[in-house]
């Protein structure tokens, strides 16, 4: 198993003013600097690359922020991407590069005396709260004082340990959606077939930089939806690692959300050893079980939560009816639902089962719609999806549709609320890092 560093941090170089500067000329100077720092360097981490990639693509394209750098401070922007691109690592800062590289950024830096820039570098690179504290009285431009609070919100983020969950169920429950739900954007790949087949962990940033990136045998901090969708076939490990800020409550958590694969898949039995064996392997914080409401109790389902419930012990678990959307509300109604699965489930052996029920979809849907066009077709899906949701939950009052007339943030947003979603992020939110 390998868990790449790094991947919680947000990047800082959207608000470089350099990016701003419409000289060209100037953009590369900076960024040829940077590299030549870098090279001097010699590091040869995949991280480094991979950052440094990022920031050719970034300082090369056309600028994207408005502003400029003050002369003075040219070297200070320069250290705290240096620091942003090793992570912040004061073990790099130490080692033979990071001092080659503090010993010119010194020796050119025309701002503040000697002990404020070494003061700047141990906040920066060293993560010294003591420095951080003299660093607040500085004089600086508004410029670099944003790029200093971002560096300190990661450098605060990365100091957390993360909350980490896994979302199981057997096939097809819905457990890429659901993730895909609580992440507000289409990280892991759903399909109606079999398609999860490697863990994927997916980890919060602390603030929207814009960015998913992924380790998939090539770390990319920069991945498009299709290479988030492809498996690459060169990675022998069982994991796969993305990360993105989660448009939803879970926005600036420290948490780590793992998608695995369904364990009861006929044509590809592996699936199950991948997943059988994280559960056993590793602890989570916390355990959530998927259930699809319209397949409710299978013999598998009976099989896998058996395994379940040897294995995580007294670990805390809740579980989810999913797909609630797909039932019919003339013959059935949710509190009806939700008591005979807790019933099956204390059979089973589970003490005081926690049970939601959720559409994941239409969550996930109301999430994205506000950030695309939707026509009137598929506003009438959400409009019918809504009036099911409300239905089933009991509440059959039919809707005025007029209400929305011209506004799709006021039916996403209740289409979220009536997805049942909020309650269980509200769930993981408090859910506590076992010691
Ligand atoms: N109607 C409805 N469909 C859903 C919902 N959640 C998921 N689906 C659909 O169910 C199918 C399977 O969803 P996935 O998210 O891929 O399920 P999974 O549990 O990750 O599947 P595996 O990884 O193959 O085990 C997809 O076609 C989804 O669009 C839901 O809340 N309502
Ligand atoms: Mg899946």
């Amino acid at each position: 198993m390998y868990h790449q560093k790094n991947m919680e941090m947000a990047q800082i170089i959207q608000a470089n003013p350099i990016l701003g500067s419409s000289e060209t000329t100037e953009r590369t100077e900076y960024f040829d600097t940077l590299m030549d720092y870098l090279r001097r360097a010699r590091w040869k981490s995949r991280w480094i690359r991979a950052e440094t990639d990022f920031y050719r693509n970034m300082m090369l394209a056309k600028g994207i922020s408005r502003g400029k750098i003050l002369p003075e401070e040219k070297y200070l922007f320069l250290l705290a991407d240096i620091a942003a691109i090793t992570g912040y690592q004061p073990k790099m800062m130490e080692s033979a590069g990071g001092r080659k590289i503090l010993y010119l950024l010194r020796k050119r830096n025309k701002w503040g005396g000697e002990n404020a820039f070494r003061c700047l570098v141990k906040a920066v690179w060293g993560r010294n709260d003591g420095a951080w504290n003299k660093v607040n009285k500085f004089q600086l431009s508004e410029g670099l004082r944003k790029y200093l609070e971002l560096i300190k919100c990661n450098q605060d983020f990365t100091q957390m340990n993360p909350v980490r969950v896994i979302v199981i169920a057997t096939m097809s429950a819905g457990k890429s959606t659901f993730i895909n739900a609580l992440a507000g954007s289409k990280l892991c790949w759903s399909q109606n077939m079999a398609c999860t087949s490697k863990i994927h962990v997916i980890t919060g940033k602390p603030y929207d930089d814009g960015l998913v990136y992924e380790d998939d045998h090539i770390l990319r901090l920069q991945a498009s939806q299709d290479i988030l969708f492809d498996d690459d076939e060169r990675n022998d490990e069982s994991e796969i690692a993305v990360s993105s800020y989660f448009h939803s409550t879970l926005g600036g958590q420290r948490i780590e959300i793992c998608d695995s694969p369904g364990v009861n898949s006929s044509l590809n039995v592996e699936h199950k050893n991948i997943t059988y064996d994280i559960i056993k392997k590793q602890k989570f914080d916390m355990y959530v079980y998927l259930m699809n409401a319209t397949q409710l109790m299978t013999d598998d389902e009976a099989e896998y939560l058996q395994f379940i419930k040897e294995n995580i012990k007294k670990r805390k678990i809740i579980f989810i009816i999913n797909k609630i959307d797909k039932l019919e509300a003339e013959n059935e109604t949710l509190h009806d639902i939700v008591g005979d699965v807790k019933k099956y489930l204390l059979a089973i052996g589970f003490k005081n089962p926690i049970v939601y029920a959720v559409s994941a979809e239409a969550a996930l849907l109301g999430r994205l719609m506000p950030y695309e066009k939707i026509t009137r077709r598929e506003r009438r899906k959400l409009e019918f999806m809504l009036t099911d949701l409300l239905a089933i939950a009991g509440n059959k009052s039919s809707i005025d549709y007029g209400i929305y007339e011209d506004d799709d943030i006021q039916i996403c947003s209740d289409l979220i609320k009536a997805s049942g979603i909020l309650p269980i992020e509200k769930e993981i939110i408090n859910v506590k890092k076992e010691r």
